[in-house]
């Protein structure tokens, strides 16, 4: 008897298992069977599904990022771990301020830096004596961490916490195992001391170049301590729960698929399958057909779009006047939250330990604006479920006789996402119109055109991976920003003259950041100021686009006043972060000089390449 129950339940799963899929659902991660023909491969990624976690994590839409730290006293991007605690002593830190800012403008979730890669920690760790304990703020008694947790509970946001696996200042960084027990010990403190913690951000740069330390992590270690310690929480960028989007611009792919054939970083097997199939995160297509047709499995691993509000991540009083536009904040928004992403804000505190008026002022104009162009919706029956197959259509009544150029399509992703591509038309005086069109929903996605005045709008669903299921719409008027608060330039002294290596090059003075001067090998740029001058300090602009080989890491910076002579200014400083945000690197003196000449000398390409390429270099004078 016992045998022919089991008997009958093997069959009824093998025959579950052979139907591909329409009730079987897989959370997470699935492997397709071999041999499966991409339909039946779109079939079983239909049915792909977030975790619980996940699920809640997307919701959250607008998340925001603290980076706060030695950095903040020293004005640097990268601490090189040598930095002095003493130098950590904000005067007036105030975590109620950052929480109560931060919930005024509709944020959901506050993830701090409670270790960069300096190595610095925000709270008393007992693994190394390299944090706040250690420093003049409240006599070595205060911990960040604690009160920015405790300002989260209080205004009811959600908390999360970067810890930087790279650490320049831990002597056993490099020493595999023993550095890996230090990092666990840290994220148990984190994940021990302060109740709930909802995001654990493990970010994957590493400047430690072709001579530096190699660190093995044990990433199966780590993830089974966030498993243990706080089950809830998402495990992002190197984890397997949230990805990063592949940039820091803060904007997302218009086709974003959750369901991707990129394999996170953290499995041993990433690096092998992910070149065999040419993804990367950068890669514009992660999920298409296409891809399908060569992957073996599939991730549910959603895209969180990370930018600072500022050019750096940071604070430097030198961008108080370069805080984003509300514009820009306003299309950030649109192509991250709008193009089915979390949106995770940096918003910096000063070295008072509050966040600036600027920057406050900024983040109340976007909250304004998100909150004024959703308030009224015009159209109809909004939670109605709409359901369908490739090819079907359904209709949106507009309530009111007034302009709108904003349609929001939510799918309901517990059920996985299912829409490859849709057409949407404006019926204006009974005349049906093409107004707009699109790839994937996702969670989210916000359909932006020119403004209509119509009756009704009609949504077709060409393409879908299995019947469609939309649980959401709506229908908005986005009014046009006017961009009257520009991003603050600096003033910039274009050179008389620039070679590279022994050749001029024109593309690295023409003020055009499209054009580039390229060069093999690292080949010292030598500027001709045409006359003596007093020089604060100086600009590289990186190749943003296209071919970055060439990008300068790290480098000397000499001066002279014939060309021959040379005096070194600076000595083996990096443009941190140049890598993942290759915006202008902009470079102060200690104290301005006089000089003619300039020359900057690469000593390590960002990739270790022997190349070198500018697509401009000026210098800043008083
Ligand atoms: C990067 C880091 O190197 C930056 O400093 C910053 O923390 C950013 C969010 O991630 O990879």
């Amino acid at each position: 008897m016992k045998h022919t129950c089991i008997a009958a339940a093997t069959l009824a799963l093998l025959l579950m298992s052979c139907q591909t899929s329409k009730n079987q659902y897989y959370e997470k991660h699935l492997v397709f069977p071999e041999g499966a023909t991409v339909e039946q491969k779109a079939e079983m990624a239909a049915h792909l599904t977030p975790s619980p976690q996940q699920l809640e994590w997307q919701k959250l839409e607008l998340t925001a990022f603290l980076h706060f730290g030695i950095n903040t006293f020293t004005n640097r991007e990268w601490g090189d771990g040598t930095e002095d605690p003493a130098l950590f002593n904000p005067t007036e830190l105030d975590a109620e301020q950052w929480a109560r800012t931060l919930k005024e403008a509709g944020f959901k979730m506050v993830i701090l830096t409670a270790k960069h890669h300096d190595g610095f920690c925000l709270w008393p760790t007992e693994a190394t004596r390299h944090s706040v304990a250690a420093s003049p703020w409240k006599d070595g008694k205060g911990d960040v961490v604690k009160e920015l947790k405790e300002a989260c509970d209080k205004y009811g946001l959600k908390f999360g916490v970067y810890l930087s696996p790279w650490d320049r200042n831990a002597d056993c960084y490099g020493d595999s195992p023993e550095y890996n027990k230090f990092f666990i010990k840290q994220l148990t403190e984190l994940l021990t001391n302060y109740g709930e913690i909802h995001e654990v951000w493990f970010d994957g740069a590493c400047g430690e170049g072709p001579n530096g330390k190699k660190q093995v992590y044990d990433w199966e270690a780590f993830y089974a301590t966030i498993q243990k310690l706080q089950p809830n929480a998402v495990m992002a960028i190197m984890g397997d729960d949230v990805r990063w989007v592949g940039n820091e611009k803060g904007f997302g792919r218009e086709t974003e698929w959750s369901a991707t054939a990129l394999v996170p970083g953290i499995y041993l097997r990433a690096d092998s399958i992910n070149n065999a199939l040419g993804l990367r995160n950068k890669s514009e297509d992660l999920g298409s057909r296409e891809v399908l047709a060569r992957a073996t499995e599939l991730f549910w691993y959603p895209s969180e779009v990370d930018v600072s509000i500022r050019p750096g991540w940071f604070y430097h009083s030198a961008e108080d006047n370069q805080v984003k536009s509300l514009a820009h904040l306003v299309d950030i928004y649109f192509e991250s939250v709008g193009y089915n992403s979390v949106l995770l804000l940096n918003i910096p505190p000063d070295t008072r330990g509050l966040i600036h008026e600027n920057d406050a002022q900024r983040l109340k104009e976007l909250a304004q604006y998100i909150e004024r162009t959703f308030a009224t919706d015009y159209g109809e029956n909004s939670n109605q479920t709409r359901t369908g197959k490739a090819g079907d259509s359904f209709e949106i009544a507009i309530t009111e006789n007034v302009p709108v150029n904003t349609l929001l399509l939510q799918e309901n992703i517990a059920k996985g996402q299912r829409v490859e591509a849709f057409t949407v038309e404006a019926s204006i005086n009974g005349i049906w119109e093409k107004i707009a069109e699109g790839t994937t929903i996702g969670y989210k996605r916000l359909v932006r055109f020119n403004d209509v005045v119509a009756e009704k709008l009609r949504v077709t669903i060409d393409q879908t991976r299995a019947d469609f299921d939309i649980s959401h719409t709506g229908i908005f008027y986005a009014s046009p920003v006017i961009e009257e608060n520009g991003e603050g330039d600096v003033a910039i002294f274009m050179p008389q003259s620039c070679m590279i290596g022994n050749q001029n090059a024109p593309e690295a003075i023409d003020g055009k950041a499209s054009t580039a001067a390229y060069r093999n090998g690292l080949a010292p740029v030598l500027i001709d100021l045409g006359e003596k001058k007093t020089v604060k300090g100086f600009c590289y602009t990186p190749v943003a686009e296209g071919n970055t080989d060439g990008t300068i890491f790290r480098y000397n910076l000499y001066r002279s006043d014939d060309g021959k002579n040379w005096e070194n200014v600076i000595h083996n400083a990096e443009f941190s972060n140049i890598k993942n945000n290759p915006i202008p690197q902009f470079v102060s003196f200690e104290k301005p000089i006089e000089t003619k000449y300039l020359k900057l000398e690469p000593i390590e390409e960002m990739n270790g390449k022997s190349h070198t390429s500018v697509a401009e270099f000026g210098v800043m004078i008083p």
